[in-house]
C-alpha cells in the first residue's frame, strides 16, 4: 500500500514508533511518506519506497501563533494527491487527527477517499489532551478516525474515562525488532564509561517533569552508598539542569554522565545493567521495552501501561510512584550479585521477545486492510 504517516520527528516515543513502523513497512513492500515538519530522527534512509515531505509554515507577523495544521492539513492534501496515498496513519491525537480529518475532508470534494488511522500514544491524552481548551477538538477527531489504536491496554482505558469516545480503540502495543538485537555489539566497551568493578545504571528520556528526573538521582544516590555504579543520563530537555544541580548538591557529579541526545541507544543500553523509570505517567514506556531488549532489567514505577511491560520479580521491580527507597532497595537486590544480575538480563531479554515487530506489524497491517476495504 501507499501510506502517508504523520508523527513528531523527535527523539524517543512516538515519533520512534512512527519512524520504526514506516521502515518496517517498507520492508515489506510499502511504500512510505513521512509528512512532517523535519526528517524523524531515526529515518537515516531515505529510498524509493521510504519518502519525507517536509511541512513549511511560514512566518506571518500577523499571527501570534503560526497555523502548523493548516500547513499540514495542505501538505497531506498535495501530498496524497500527487502520490495517490491510499492510507493517512497519525501518530499522536494533537494535532495530527484534526489536520489528518481536514485533509480527509477536503479530498472528499475532489472524490478522493483516504481512510485515517489514528493512534494514540500517551501525553496526547493523559496530559495534554485531556486539557479543557483541546478536548472537544481531540474527542471530535478521534471519533471521526476510520481506526483508533493505543498503545496499551491502560491507555485505551484512560481514553475511555476521558472522553466520549464513540470508536472502538484497537490496542497494538510498541515493538523492537529482535533481529537488531541478535546482531547486536559483541564488544559493549564498557570500559569507555566504567571501571570494571562498577554496575552501569542507565535513564533514557525527555527529561520532561513526568519522569521525574530527581527520583532517577535521589534512586542512583541511594544506590551508590552500597555498590559501587555510575549513572548514565541520555536525552534533553527541560528538567535536565536541576538534575544536573541535584547530582551536585548531593555531591555525585563524578558518578553521574549527562549524555545529552543520543542516536546510538542501543550501544549505550548495551553496557547498561539497569534501566530507571520511575515515570509519574507512562502510557507504554518503549524506553524500558529497548532496554529490555538489550537486556538490562528495568526498575520502574507502577503506572499505566508500565506493568504490561515489566513484570513484576521478573525483568525488574515496579514500586508506587514516588517511592524511591523501595525501587533504590530492590535495584540493589538485582545489581547484588552476577548470578542475579544475569538471571534479571536474560529474563528481560526473553519478555521482549513478545513484542517483536513480527508480531506486532501484522496487527497493523490487518487495520490497514479493514480500513482501507472499507472506506
Ligand atoms: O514521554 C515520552 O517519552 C514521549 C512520549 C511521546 O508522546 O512521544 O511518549 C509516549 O509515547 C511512547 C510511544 O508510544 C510511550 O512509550 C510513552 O510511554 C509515552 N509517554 C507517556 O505516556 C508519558
Amino acid at each position: 500500500m501507499k501510506i502517508a504517516i504523520v508523527c513528531y520527528p523527535t527523539f524517543g516515543g512516538s515519533g520512534v514508533v512512527a519512524t520504526e513502523l514506516g521502515i518496517a513497512l517498507a520492508n515489506r513492500g510499502h511504500e512510505i511518506h513521512f509528512v512532517t515538519y523535519q526528517q524523524p530522527v531515526r529515518l537515516e534512509l531515505l529510498n524509493n519506497r521510504i519518502h519525507f515531505h517536509e511541512v513549511n509554515v511560514p512566518e506571518y507577523p500577523l499571527f501570534h501563533y503560526q497555523p502548523y495544521e493548516l500547513a499540514l492539513s495542505s501538505k497531506l492534501v498535495d501530498t496524497i494527491k500527487l502520490y495517490g496515498i491510499e492510507l493517512l496513519h497519525v501518530h499522536y491525537a494533537i494535532p495530527h487527527a484534526y489536520a489528518g480529518y481536514m485533509a480527509k475532508k477536503m479530498l472528499e470534494e475532489e472524490n478522493i477517499h483516504v481512510p485515517m488511522i489514528t493512534t494514540l500514544h500517551g501525553t496526547d491524552i493523559t496530559l495534554v489532551g485531556k486539557h479543557p481548551f483541546y478536548k472537544p477538538a481531540v474527542t471530535f477527531s478521534i471519533n471521526q478516525s476510520d481506526v483508533v489504536t493505543s498503545v496499551s491496554e491502560s491507555l485505551k482505558q484512560q481514553t475511555l474515562g476521558l472522553f466520549a469516545i464513540k470508536k472502538e480503540i484497537e490496542v497494538v502495543p510498541n515493538f523492537i525488532d529482535k533481529n537488531k538485537y541478535k546482531a547486536s555489539f559483541t564488544d559493549c566497551q564498557r570500559s569507555i564509561m566504567a571501571h570494571d568493578d562498577e554496575r552501569i545504571i542507565t535513564h533514557i528520556s525527555n527529561f520532561r517533569k513526568v519522569k521525574r528526573i530527581p527520583d532517577v538521582i535521589r534512586i542512583f544516590e541511594r544506590i551508590q552508598r552500597k555498590i559501587s555504579a555510575k549513572l548514565i543520563m541520555v536525552g534533553e530537555g527541560p528538567e535536565k539542569v536541576g538534575a544536573e544541580e541535584l547530582c551536585d548538591k548531593l555531591g555525585i557529579s563524578e558518578k553521574v554522565i549527562f549524555l545529552g541526545n543520543s542516536n546510538e541507544i542501543d550501544r549505550i543500553l548495551c553496557f547498561s545493567d539497569l534501566f530507571l523509570l520511575p515515570s509519574e505517567s507512562e502510557s507504554f514506556g518503549l524506553a524500558a521495552l529497548e532496554a529490555m531488549a538489550n537486556r538490562v532489567p528495568v526498575i520502574s514505577s507502577n503506572t499505566g501501561g508500565v506493568p504490561e511491560v515489566n513484570q513484576q520479580g521478573v525483568t525488574g521491580f515496579l514500586s508506587d510512584v514516588g517511592n524511591i527507597d523501595e525501587m533504590a532497595d530492590n535495584a540493589m537486590r538485582i545489581l547484588g550479585d552476577d548470578k542475579t544480575l544475569d538471571q534479571f538480563k536474560e529474563n528481560a531479554y526473553q519478555a521482549s521477545l513478545q513484542f517483536d515487530i513480527l508480531k506486532v506489524l501484522p496487527l497493523y497491517e490487518a487495520i490497514y486492510e479493514k480500513a482501507y476495504k472499507s472506506r
